[in-house]
């Protein structure tokens, strides 16, 4: 509504504007002024943020890029994530770079003078995983070696002493495709920044152990084990952790397996128990100031709250919650982070599809948030 309003009051000063002074104008712009895409018109891209394919060009500077990984041949149970890029950036159509100013954070993300582009699709192959898995690597490693558009970006020279090459590195929100996505991406990532802690939300493990017995090589790579074979990569650190656990498990033997991964374990019910400001503590001291990743699986939210996604789970947080724990995460060292698993054909009224893209706002304000110390509401 606010954001309609000040639509209404740019247009109303335009058309102020124009009938006093511009004479010869074509009508539309003499009496109207400026075309604005309103949150239910114009092209489709991430908040309307301006879209590039970034890939095809080289000379496309950014410090933040929204890049889709459509992805969805990695599941075990409902396929149809690849179309959850397209699906978030049509639930970001109320979104945009003016009007992003929350309370909760205090801040409007795009107005921290850092460029945030709309990288559009990696056009991976559904034929073929492992041409696929190479693509999404390909493609992430290609925008995360672009030089930043600004040099004095605050945000990135946060982590720039974690870079092996000591140089500033965009960073990327990958809007997923299956989970299977962050393989490829922990394995850009490693290139850069060597072993990465991660911070998981999610309703599941994805560390699951496939022995190679009667396996193909490519068979043993899903979305329910890319930890496992990234830990066997030694891409991640020992001081992981995930949040939101709630699935059924083969047994504790599993667990036993999760630690040798390198996770430490939030559960559901830990909210309960525990409280926002205990888990965000825990999270926070787990990864400390290494470099770190988050990967946030639309799962880990209710399905009451967010149905469209592949593995749901009865009993998750409420969306609230687990924005409430992002609040808590500010000044970690991020290098990434993603949303997946978003399928918009379980889901209901663009539900799914706006929860993940208020969370990527959420992880904009995440990554350009300049101020290191904790919200002060989530800090009592
Ligand atoms: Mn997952």
């Amino acid at each position: 509504m606010l954001s309609f309003l000040l639509l209404i009051a740019l247009a109303s000063a335009h058309q102020i504007h124009f009938s006093n002074g511009t004479s010869g104008a074509e009508e539309w712009s003499r009496k109207y002024g400026e075309q604005i895409d309103l949150p239910f018109t114009g092209p489709l891209s991430f908040s309307h943020l301006p879209y590039s394919k970034c890939l095809d060009s080289p000379s496309t500077l950014f410090d933040i890029a929204i890049l889709g990984l459509p992805f969805d041949t990695g599941v075990s149970y409902r396929p149809g994530a690849r179309f959850g890029p397209f699906a978030i950036r049509s639930g970001s159509r109320r979104q945009r770079e003016a009007g992003g100013y929350t309370l909760a954070w205090g801040l409007n993300p795009y107005e921290s003078g850092s460029r945030v582009l709309d990288c559009g699709d990696v056009p991976v192959s559904p034929f073929d995983n492992a041409l696929a898995i190479d693509q999404m690597e390909v493609a992430y490693s290609t925008l995360l070696g672009r030089d930043v558009a600004r040099n004095d970006s605050i945000e990135n020279s946060l982590t720039m002493a974690l870079a092996k090459d000591g140089k500033e590195h965009p960073k990327i929100i990958s809007l997923g495709g299956d989970h299977t996505i962050v393989l490829p991406i922990l394995r850009s990532l490693h290139k850069v920044y060597g072993p990465v802690s991660v911070i998981h939300f999610d309703a599941h493990l994805d560390t699951w152990a496939i022995p190679p017995e009667g396996m193909t090589e490519q068979s043993r790579v899903t979305h329910g084990t890319f930890f496992f074979l990234a830990a066997e990569e030694h891409l991640m650190t020992n001081t992981s952790i995930h949040a939101g656990i709630r699935c059924k498990l083969g047994g504790m033997e599993d667990i036993v397996n999760d630690v040798a991964v390198g996770f430490e374990l939030i559960s559901a019910d830990d909210i309960d128990d525990l409280g926002v400001p205990e888990i965000i503590r825990r999270i926070r001291e787990r990864v400390g100031n290494s470099a770190v990743y988050l990967s946030l699986d639309i799962d880990v939210i209710d399905p009451g709250l967010a149905p469209g996604t592949g593995t749901p789970e009865a009993g998750g947080w409420t969306t609230r919650e687990v924005k409430r724990i992002l609040r808590g995460l500010a000044g970690l060292n991020f290098v990434g982070a993603d949303v997946v698993e978003v399928a918009p054909a379980y889901d209901h009224a663009e539900v799914t599809s706006i929860v993940a893209a208020d969370i990527i706002h959420d992880l904009l304000s995440l990554m350009l948030s300049v101020d290191r110390s904790l919200p002060a509401r989530v800090a009592k």
